[in-house]
């Protein structure tokens, strides 16, 4: 289904924000299956990731397989989408700010407690890459713009033209009306977000976007801030979100799952409290926009929640991969 005939059928279109552009594939999301609100503890390792991601966590599950750390799992992972021209919210080809310039937030995490972040990075695909080495090989935790750019290319990364034809058209044409209400992303595939935990239950999770399209230049979303698109701590769990990233930083939802699966909550409770969180503040607009999450604990059970339908999880562990449709606050329309 393309994005125009989606907006067509959604009563959400013409509402408000919008979450970056994707194309929905059909036959991909005729497979996803309704999955229960919660799901029981199983085997490790595991990878979940937001949305209908299958090829990016089947590369994640199969380097732990091939005796991959985590970190490597997660930075695999991240890494498909990222070189996924297709993808127009994620790396290489994602849309770009009003003026034209793909700009790149990313972070990562490990069970130690460590992490490394780049925030408006450009002409870089892999930007988890990058906050990886941020991470591992200076004293820092997060770069940003220019610094970011310089530090990459002095450990050997190289510069590349991240707009390619087709988000440089979307842009031209958005341009015309330059109306900042792109589009409540409500379908299968969009900012990366993952966590892996392998088989002795350590815990790494990274998330990985191009952000907001035709965002204002400069603007940075909660991906690559940590606490708020991604937390891990080894002892009690981890969460990333995806969605409208200002609605995430205010509440710093990442950090706030993982202290209420601290406080004894399982990761679904967890979820769906950080979203009421958000829901519930006075005078919220959260009609006119999505934000999910998806957690994992130590036991190794795993939660997702958004404000609204359409989301959903992937998830290999058991040997299996699944997509999993995830409830929403707001529920879908009855049939
Ligand atoms: C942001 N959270 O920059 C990201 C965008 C996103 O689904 O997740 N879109 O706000």
């Amino acid at each position: 289904m393309k994005r125009r005939n989606f907006l067509k059928r959604s009563s959400l279109a013409g509402l408000g924000i919008a979450m970056g552009s994707s194309l929905t594939n059909c036959t991909e999301k005729e497979e996803t299956k309704k999955a229960p609100t919660n799901t029981k503890s199983l085997s490790l390792p595991l990878v979940i990731g937001t949305w209908n991601v299958k090829r990016a966590i089947t590369t994640a599950w199969e380097t732990l397989q091939n005796g991959g750390s985590a970190l490597d799992a997660i930075e695999q992972g991240c890494m498909i989408e990222e070189a996924d021209e297709n993808n127009q919210t994620v790396g290489k080809g994602g849309l770009p700010d009003r003026d034209g310039n793909v700009t790149l937030d990313a972070c990562i995490m490990d069970s130690n407690g460590n992490c490394g972040s780049v925030v408006y990075l450009k002409n870089i695909t892999h930007a988890i890459s990058v906050a990886r080495k941020v991470m591992e090989d200076t004293p820092h935790v997060m770069l940003a713009g220019s610094g970011a750019e310089k530090f990459a290319y002095s450990i050997g990364f190289k510069k590349e033209d991240l707009l390619t034809e087709a988000s440089k058209k979307a842009w031209e044409e958005w341009k015309i009306k330059s109306e900042y209400k792109p589009i409540i992303n409500i379908e299968n595939h969009d900012t990366i977000g993952m966590l892996a935990m392998d088989k002795d239950g350590n815990i790494v999770g990274g998330c990985t976007t191009s952000g907001l399209a035709y965002k204002m230049a400069g603007r940075v979303g909660d991906s690559p801030i940590i606490g708020s698109g991604l937390y891990v701590d080894n002892e009690v769990g981890a969460a990333v979100a995806t969605g409208l990233g200002e609605e995430v930083v205010k509440t710093v939802g990442s950090f706030l799952i993982v202290e209420l699966m601290r406080q004894g909550k399982s990761p679904q409770e967890a979820c769906e409290e950080a979203v009421n969180r958000i829901v519930s503040k006075p005078n919220s607009k959260y009609k006119d926009f999505q934000v999910a999450y998806i957690a994992v604990n130590k036991k190794g059970e795993t939660g997702y929640y958004a404000i609204h339908d359409g989301f959903s999880m992937t998830k290999y562990q058991d040997g299996k991969l699944e997509n999993l449709v995830s409830d929403s606050y707001i529920k879908p329309p009855q049939k």
